[in-house]
């Protein structure tokens, strides 16, 4: 008895051990570093529920049951994808990396997979691994690529309970949460071991999630206590390769095991979306927002954010130490939307001319309310003036020692005064920038 009860201690130990110590390899935090230089990737969010255009949440919204659901494989058949065009216009855009959907919540791998026929391979008259393609490509062009991946999965049998979404796909009312997990982990395995790919960006989770907040009316569905063995799963990843870095979209503080920390469509803290709000962690940060209103290909969707709204998003996302994922939704033949790629490429062109003032820059600590933000790189602080009311700018709490201060774009000095810890100085109407005036200060 007294043996059992002391085993019982001893794991319990390792469990809590094991849960609060995860220590990064050194190859792990060189990679965490180049993340945070990249500040800019592409999201893709592609696969059969491109077929419908109603973006990737099809199968729920128009309560389609897996049957029906599995037609679509059948006629995927994406003549027109090009990775070579995908990667060169991330590349145009002025992006490091590509973050793309090896399976969504629908449950179709986009990949080859060995674990399960439902996949591109062999399930779809096109029988070809985009995601090998886009690897092989991303390799070519000198860009990283990620696999979303989704945990929540409306296909598989055993995944159960249920959480509150998929409830309508025709599912089993019985299922082994192990089994799915099992299922899972061997996907994920694959993915890590048979592609080289830069990490993960897991999704879903709050699928099963008790939540502060409420998200949609579907709070109702919500069941306490799954548990994801989410650590078990992120030391699989990085047994197979250490540099591998792991986020996820769960809207909560970083765990153990992760390696970023991810907001959804809101800059770092901001929660506009309802389901944001997490507090901020210390680990390298991301943010993914949109081109229009939808992930995957939406053909009703026709509200595109301007060039200005883009860039500046970026350059605020960069304000506040984070990445800047945005998404584009492939069509069914696998071609990217006209108003995308001209969108994507002025963009590029903006980071062409600014980007040495994002690029592995970290958040300077100069901010105005949202009309100002900093990045700094070194002893160069760079003010992003993103909002002009008259030509005055004054900037409170200023505390740094100023060696030199000129206009980005043209190199001219600019007048200032620095007293009391208020920083002044005016920005004229002809050296005022359309979309981001920056300001360029050398410290002392
Ligand atoms: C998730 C996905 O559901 C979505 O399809 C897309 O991939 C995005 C990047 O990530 O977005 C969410 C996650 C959770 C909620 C809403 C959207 N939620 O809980 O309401």
């Amino acid at each position: 008895m007294k043996k059992i009860v002391i085993l019982f201690l001893v794991l319990i130990c390792q469990g809590l051990i094991s849960q609060e110590k995860y220590t990064p390899a050194k190859e792990n935090l060189e990679a965490r570093s180049w993340f945070e230089d990249a500040k800019f990737g592409m999201f893709i969010h592609w696969g059969v529920y491109s077929l419908l255009g109603d973006a990737e949440w099809v199968m729920q919204h128009q309560d389609i049951p897996i049957d029906r659901y599995e037609l679509l494989p059948t006629f995927f058949n994406p003549i027109d994808f090009d990775a070579k065009e995908i990667v060169t216009l991330a590349k145009e855009a002025g992006m490091k990396y590509i973050t793309i959907t090896t399976k969504h919540h629908d449950g179709f791998a986009m990949y080859d997979s060995k674990v399960s026929d439902y996949n591109i391979v062999a399930a779809t008259p096109y029988g070809k691994d985009i995601f090998r393609m886009l690897e092989q490509e991303c390799k070519k062009q000198g860009i990283k690529l990620f696999a979303y991946y989704s945990q929540l999965d409306w296909h598989h049998p055993d995944y159960f309970p249920r959480g509150w979404t998929g409830r309508k796909t025709g599912r089993p009312e019985t299922g082994n949460w192990e089994a799915y997990l099992a299922y899972q982990d061997a996907q994920i395995k694959e993915l890590a071991e048979n592609y080289d790919i830069a990490g993960f960006w897991f999704d879903g989770w709050w699928d099963q999630a008790p939540h502060k907040t409420d998200w949609h009316e579907a709070v109702e569905y919500r069941i306490k206590g799954i548990d994801w063995k989410l650590e078990r799963t992120y030391k699989m990843i990085h047994e197979v390769d250490p540099k591998l870095l792991i986020g996820n979209n769960h809207h909560e503080l970083p765990i153990a095991g992760e390696d970023f920390q991810m907001f959804e469509r809101d800059l770092p803290g901001k929660n506009t979306t309802g389901f944001g709000g997490a507090e901020i962690g210390s680990l390298p940060l991301e943010t993914c927002e949109t081109i229009n209103q939808s992930w995957g290909f939406n053909l009703q969707d026709g509200k595109h954010k301007s060039v200005k709204e883009l860039v500046l998003y970026l350059v605020k996302a960069a304000g506040n130490n984070a990445n800047f994922l945005l998404n584009v939704g492939p069509m069914p033949n696998g071609g990217i939307q006209e108003e995308h790629k001209t969108r994507l490429r002025t963009v590029g062109k903006w980071l062409q001319a600014n980007g040495e003032t994002i690029y592995g820059t970290r958040q300077g600590n100069v901010t105005v309310e949202e009309k100002i933000v900093s990045t700094q790189k070194g002893n160069i602080l760079y003010l992003h003036i993103l909002e002009l009311t008259g030509e005055e700018v004054r900037i409170p709490d200023f505390d740094r020692k100023i060696k030199k201060i000129s206009f980005f774009t043209d190199k001219t000095p600019v007048d200032f005064t620095l007293r009391k810890g208020e920083l002044k100085f005016s920005v004229p109407e002809n050296k005022r920038e359309h979309i981001d005036t920056i300001i360029e200060i050398t410290l002392k």
